[in-house]
């Protein structure tokens, strides 16, 4: 039976780890120790029970205290830095105090780190310096530099992702850094990996989402870098053990000492990993991946480093949403190259499903899928692993039962419904876009059963053991994760979708043309074919040889409003747009000349002005003459929003990139490679044509920059302490 409450920290097993309270630990790693600190008196509240061992004085001779009273150094550092920073984040110090032992005339250097908590006052952590990582002749913002440059330079995911690994591992000289990437299963796969050449490869290897709790993922996005120095620590208790503020536990979401859970770090010794450090890569709002560094005997990171690491991260982000845009308008360009052909194909034949034919293959390699079928009145054609025509046709009118919308995603087929048990193979994996509401036709794409895919890193049944946590490791959490993927494909990831999304809306685009056409022609069966124009996304309006209304159609009057009235002549659908005499003006235009005309025009929606852009084309007759005119709308509220986000964006890189000329070069190189990184991620995602997006991608790479100029600042700042 599963234990539904919620453990507290370090008691946690096999069976409720997913939601052990790992944020209130209520200890730290041994190699620091931490002070919390009442907001304005700074009144001691809290310390680890090793705080002697760099501040010399035991947790009594401290607690209750004021700390400029007992540790007068510490005070003043501790004010002044609180009285220069808002303190959002935690912010680095470094200070200079007498011994421990209490020799006469030795003072030692520490780090450190001083946030605010919500209700729990100021935490104070510090550890001695940790030794340089690796003896390089460069500065560390001139190497920091140097590879923020390479990221930027790296043309896909795979190559940013190895081009991290590498560079991280020459940086800070662990044994192994890894590249995780999360499936929007939460599944993760080692997707790049640097590593000292004797260690076994991990490379390829997948694991559960198991591994890493939800509670531990949502942590991992407000805190970004991670360092555990030895797994066989003795864990050290805060005393008091609650917050005297609130009576709880202190919450240590942010604390860089935190002890880690007893699971995990069974986790790693079963690996025979010694010290890591992990960073957060962050998508949009949540979390992509992490990176993942292992070392073979202790090994920690001085601040500095860190926040070298944590600002790389957030370089990578960055350029993540770069290449994320860059696909997305690659599948565009796609989509539009599609659309082009199939108008081609219409006005050559008068057909378009011969032009979506002839493109099919083409379509595969963007979606990532295994197969693919085409489904159009009633005949089939398919392009590589796809069920048997029959199945295809059942599957079909499944969908179309089952499936409310146009677009139908799935990656386990046959727990939707065993009847497809026999589809598992080759088609677990289903994406269906409906193309007509009156056929059932349609266009899928299918993925093989992920099992039938992976690389397989060993044999994963050799290290199949019980549930004792003392078992746990990678290995075994492989085999787990095959168990937990039987019968399912890779997910469909969102760019997929959204590209289903873009190639339906351009499809029925398409179709709805030719319908509307066929309405012209026809205008008489208008009954009968109006239904498909009528349940178009798009809005529309069909007028014919006469300039009478034929049909505005349901998206156009739900834009406008219940209030409109009758849409049944020119003057009542030319009164909805802000300037109704240019709208009669260039319908006129129109029929005269027979060309299209295509521009940026105001529809009062609901009484309030909304940009459009506007579409109207003549639809000649065969025997020459006027069948009549097609109006298409297409809402540029999104579009607006971006634009206003890519102003804010501008000007932040420019408040960013701003100097006092009190910085040294140095901090201006490391700054400078940030906002050309962030600068060419605006330019990629502005030239992607998918508004909806954007205006959160921009956003998330402005706040990504200011963190990585923020973390720039404070890595030069304590240098320079
Ligand atoms: C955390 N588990 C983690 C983390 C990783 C992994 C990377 C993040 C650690 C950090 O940010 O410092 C998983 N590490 C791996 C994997 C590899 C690796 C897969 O190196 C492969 C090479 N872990 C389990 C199981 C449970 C579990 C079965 O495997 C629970 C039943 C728990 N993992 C667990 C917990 C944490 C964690 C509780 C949070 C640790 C913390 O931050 O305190």
């Amino acid at each position: 039976m599963t234990d539904l409450s919620h453990p507290p920290f370090g008691t946690a097993d096999l069976t409720n780890c997913e939601r052990e309270l790992i944020h209130l630990a209520g200890s730290i790693q041994p190699h620091g120790v931490l002070l919390v600190l009442a907001p304005e008196s700074l009144d001691i509240l809290q310390v680890s029970e090793n705080v002697a061992d760099l501040l010399g004085q035991l947790p009594g001779a401290l607690l209750g205290r004021r700390l400029g009273d007992c540790q007068p150094v510490l005070g003043v550092a501790v004010r002044d830095l609180l009285a220069r920073d808002p303190l959002h984040g935690p912010v680095p110090l470094r200070v200079r105090l007498g011994a421990a032992d209490g020799t006469p005339d030795t003072v030692a250097l520490f780090e450190g780190t001083l946030h605010r908590t919500e209700t729990q006052g100021l935490v104070l952590e510090l550890e001695p310096p940790a030794p340089s990582p690796t003896a390089s002749g460069e500065s560390l913002p001139v190497r920091v530099r140097s590879v923020i440059a390479q990221i930027t330079a790296a043309t896909s995911i795979d190559l940013l992702c190895e081009t991290m690994a590498r560079a991280l591992r020459e940086l800070i000289g662990y044994d192994r850094v890894m590249v995780y990437r999360f499936d929007p299963d939460g599944h993760g796969e080692i997707v790049a990996e640097s590593r000292e050449e004797a260690l076994e490869p991990y490379l390829g290897l997948h694991y559960p989402a198991s591994d890493i709790p939800q509670r531990a993922r949502e942590l991992y996005l407000r805190n970004r870098v991670r360092g555990l120095s030895d797994v066989r620590y003795t864990a050290v208790p805060l005393v008091p053990r609650q917050s005297p503020l609130t009576g709880s536990e202190l919450d240590m979401s942010l604390a860089g000492l935190r002890s880690m859970s007893p699971l995990h770090l069974q986790y790693l010794q079963n690996m025979g990993v010694t010290a890591t450090l992990v960073t957060s890569l962050v998508k949009g709002d949540g979390l992509w991946g992490l990176v993942a560094c292992h070392h073979y005997s202790p090994r920690r990171l001085g601040y500095e480093m860190r926040a070298a690491c944590e600002l790389l991260s957030e370089v990578f982000s960055t350029r993540l949403a770069a290449l994320d845009a860059e696909a997305n308008a690659q599948a565009e360009l796609l989509v539009r190259r599609l659309e082009q052909q199939l108008v081609d194909a219409v006005s050559a034949t008068g057909e378009w499903h011969d032009g979506l034919f002839a493109v099919l293959r083409a379509l595969l390699a963007p979606l990532d899928a295994t197969g693919g079928a085409l489904i159009y009145e009633g005949q089939t054609l398919t392009s590589g692993t796809v069920p048997s025509s029959d199945d295809l046709s059942r599957l079909a009118g499944w969908i179309a039962e089952h499936s409310e919308g146009q677009l139908f995603e799935t990656s386990a087929l046959a727990r939707l419904d065993p009847v497809f048990a026999r589809l598992t193979a080759g088609a677990s994996g289903v994406l269906a876009i409906r193309l007509t509401t009156t056929r059932l036709d349609y266009l899928l794409w299918f993925r093989k059963e992920q099992v039938q895919r992976v690389r397989w890193a060993g044999d994963p049944r050799k290290a199949v053991l019980g549930d004792d946590p003392n078992h746990l490791s990678p290995r075994r959490s492989f085999a787990e994760w095959i168990e937990q993927v039987r019968g399912t494909a890779r997910a469909w990831g969102s760019r997929e979708i959204a590209t289903g999304r873009m190639l339906q809306a351009s499809l029925s685009d398409v179709i709805q043309q030719v319908q509307a056409v066929r309405v012209l022609i026809a205008s008489r069966q208008l009954a009968s074919v109006s239904r498909v124009v009528e349940r178009a996304v798009g809005p529309m309006v069909i007028l014919d040889d006469r300039g009478s209304v034929l049909l505005a159609n349901q998206a156009f009057r739900s834009l406008i409003g219940p209030e409109a009235g009758p849409l049944d002549t020119v003057a009542a659908v030319s009164t909805q747009f802000a300037d109704p005499e240019r709208v009669v003006e260039l319908l006129r235009k129109v029929r005269r000349e027979q060309r299209p005309w295509m521009g940026e025009m105001a529809i009062l929606s609901r009484g309030q002005p909304v940009p459009m852009a506007v579409r109207m084309d003549a639809v000649p007759a065969q025997e020459g003459g006027l069948l009549g005119t097609v109006l298409m709308l297409t809402d540029l509220r999104e579009r607006r929003e971006a634009e206003q986000v890519r102003r804010n964006l501008s000007r932040t890189l420019e408040e960013e990139g701003g100097s006092d000329g009190a910085e040294p070069d140095e901090f201006m190189g490391v700054l400078e490679a940030i906002l050309a990184n962030a600068r060419l991620a605006a330019t990629s995602i502005s030239g992607s044509e998918a508004e909806g997006a954007q205006p959160h991608a921009l956003r998330s790479v402005e706040s990504l920059t200011r963190r990585a100029a923020e973390l720039t600042r404070q890595m030069v700042t304590v240098a320079r302490d």
